[in-house]
């Protein structure tokens, strides 16, 4: 097939965030505007990593992802990639996509007036380091050419191999083969035995999101789970105009549901390309950092993967220190990095690493990355659901019809009971006006760097005040200005930073947390034991003079 040579010219403001590149559809359709971003990144990347090689496509099912495929597997073919694999209609969750391209801009809303955005994952299946993410950028700013191949476009409604000349593009099912990953991680039959219970109900939020295309073959055809437990499960273009953040205020039907007269047992959502979940009991939250927490302190019993312990632990700075006591308990290596999950793969590599976690909806372990470097397409679902399913099933394994059943609060309380409480809580101020969240950050800065320990904060006093850095010990390269917090002598947090996901405006993140080794007082609500921290941060930031803002949007 014949190439054609497409002349182009740099555009501005192509630089990735936390995870991808995102910006509003109507500027991604903008002329050459994906176009240039793909072949800035084949410009990036050492040919033998591509050339003849085989990349995946994904994509979370929103609206332009059927005309970004075709355009990305142009150029990828027209710079001399071997073989696309591309899920069936471009849907393939991101934990999938070992290796390759995920169309999504993950939790933001999606449609012709929302969001668009691409993330890419390099050799491993990890997000692509900011090495590469950099170079990208710079080459964004000098592009002149894009290579195109001259193929019809690719149907992607059909299971099957596609050829043109040396290039080949493959739909494929992947819930065959994320089926496999999951039977080699957890034991499904254990999971189906909990599952098919009669009294005990479970409650997935697809949130018409990606995830919707596997839950049922999942949940319901393997895991014996009944239809009526899936919600949104269709994947829409504009997912059903919510916001596919699976959080306390946009997953709020699940929430009603959960906490509502005779709720279901257990209820979980994940996002819009399903790398994130959350998790709830009866009338119970279970906030993220505790999840990870959690996870890790029943891994080795609950599930298989872990028979032999995990390698080591992970969190990203403002997630909550319960993570930090299980490891110090179980005796783990253990990690605090940069937010985003690109800063996990390192450590995954070196085998430092099994399970890890965000405070954001994200929980994860090295099971899907494959040393051997074949690009394979994995498909995720939510792994910390069928960990969670497990740890549960595991719990009630031997209980007879009509006995109580180990709830998810009790697990959690259990847990608290052995190693405290971190009370966590996340307050987002989402699309403030830039200039006031930059100012306020700034003034923040400032604050930071004049203070020493010993401060007095009302009632607190300071440990230490920094902006984080942090430097990966594997391969030594450094980041900074990742938060800036204030660190007391008791241990709370108040942690500020700006949204690296957004595409208008500034969102600002607040992170505060509490320790608590007092029994009795762990079934305090969050918002009420953490309200003398809450009211320091605010007043000490000045957000509300800064930002105009008296109420944040959403609260974790
Ligand atoms: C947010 C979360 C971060 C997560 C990232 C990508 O980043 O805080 O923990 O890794 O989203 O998640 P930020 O920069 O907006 O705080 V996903 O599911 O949107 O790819
Ligand atoms: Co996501």
């Amino acid at each position: 097939f014949p190439i054609n040579s497409v002349p182009t010219k740099p555009i501005e403001g192509q630089k990735t965030g936390t995870s991808g590149l995102r910006k509003k559809v109507k500027v991604f359709t903008e002329e050459n505007y994906l176009a240039n971003w793909i072949q800035a990144l084949f410009n990036s990347l050492p040919p033998e990593d591509y050339k003849n090689g085989v990349l995946v496509l994904g994509g979370d099912g929103r609206y332009f992802n059927r005309e970004a495929s075709q355009i990305i597997i142009k150029i990828a073919a027209g710079n001399g990639v071997g073989k696309i694999l591309v899920g069936k209609e471009g849907i393939m969750s991101t934990p999938a996509a070992n290796g390759g391209f995920i169309m999504s801009a993950s939790h933001n809303p999606g449609g012709p007036e929302y969001d668009w955005g691409i993330k890419f994952n390099y050799n491993s299946g990890q997000p692509a380091p900011e090495s590469i993410t950099d170079k990208i950028y710079g080459n964004t700013l000098s592009i002149s050419e894009i290579k195109m191949a001259d193929i019809p476009d690719v149907n992607l409604s059909s299971l099957g191999v596609t050829e043109y000349g040396n290039f080949s593009v493959e739909v494929v099912d992947p819930v065959s083969d994320y089926l496999e990953l999951m039977e080699n991680v957890f034991d499904l039959e254990l999971i189906k035995g909990l599952l098919s219970r009669s009294d005990f109900r479970f409650i997935f939020d697809a949130m018409h999101a990606v995830t919707g295309a596997y839950a049922k073959p999942i949940f319901v055809d393997k895991l014996g789970a009944s239809l009526d437990s899936i919600s949104n499960g269709v994947p829409l273009e504009d997912f059903g105009h919510g916001h596919p953040d699976p959080n306390l205020t946009y997953a709020k039907d699940l929430v009603n549901i959960m906490y509502g007269e005779n709720g279901p047992d257990f209820g979980a959502a994940s996002d819009g390309d399903g790398d994130r979940n959350m998790i709830l009991g009866r009338g119970f939250f279970v906030t993220p950092s505790d999840s990870v927490a959690i996870i890790a302190a029943n891994a080795q019993e609950a599930i298989p993967y872990f028979m032999s312990g995990p390698k080591g632990l992970a969190r990203s700075m403002p997630t909550s220190g319960a993570l930090d006591r299980v490891a110090e308990k179980l005796n783990l290596p253990f990690f605090e990095v940069p937010t985003g999950w690109k800063f996990f793969g390192n450590l995954m590599d070196a085998g430092k690493l099994s399970i890890c976690g965000e405070e954001s909806f994200g929980t994860g372990s090295d099971h899907i990355r494959e040393k051997d470097g074949i690009w394979n397409v994995l498909l995720g679902i939510d792994r910390a659901v069928l960990a969670w399913l497990s740890i549960i099933a595991y719990r009630n394994k031997d209980k007879k019809p009509g006995e109580k059943l180990v709830s998810v609060a009790d697990v959690v309380k259990e847990h608290w009971a052995t190693f405290g409480r971190n009370f966590f809580s996340r307050y987002d101020y989402e699309e403030c006006e830039s200039e006031g969240a930059n100012k306020m950050i700034q003034n923040f800065r400032d604050i930071v760097s004049k203070s020493k320990p010993g401060d007095k904060y009302g009632n607190y006093t300071l440990q230490f005040a920094d902006d984080f850095m942090y430097t990966d010990p594997v391969d030594g390269s450094v980041v900074s200005k990742q938060g800036v917090r204030l660190v007391f002598t008791d241990g709370s947090r108040i942690i500020f930073r700006l949204s690296g996901t957004g595409s208008a405006g500034a969102t600002v993140r607040i992170y505060i947390e509490q320790y608590e080794p007092d029994v009795s007082k762990h079934e305090m609500d969050a918002q009420v034991a953490l309200k003398p921290l809450i009211d320091l941060a605010l007043s000490v930031s000045k957000l509300k003079d800064f930002t105009g803002r008296d109420k944040p949007t959403v609260i974790t």
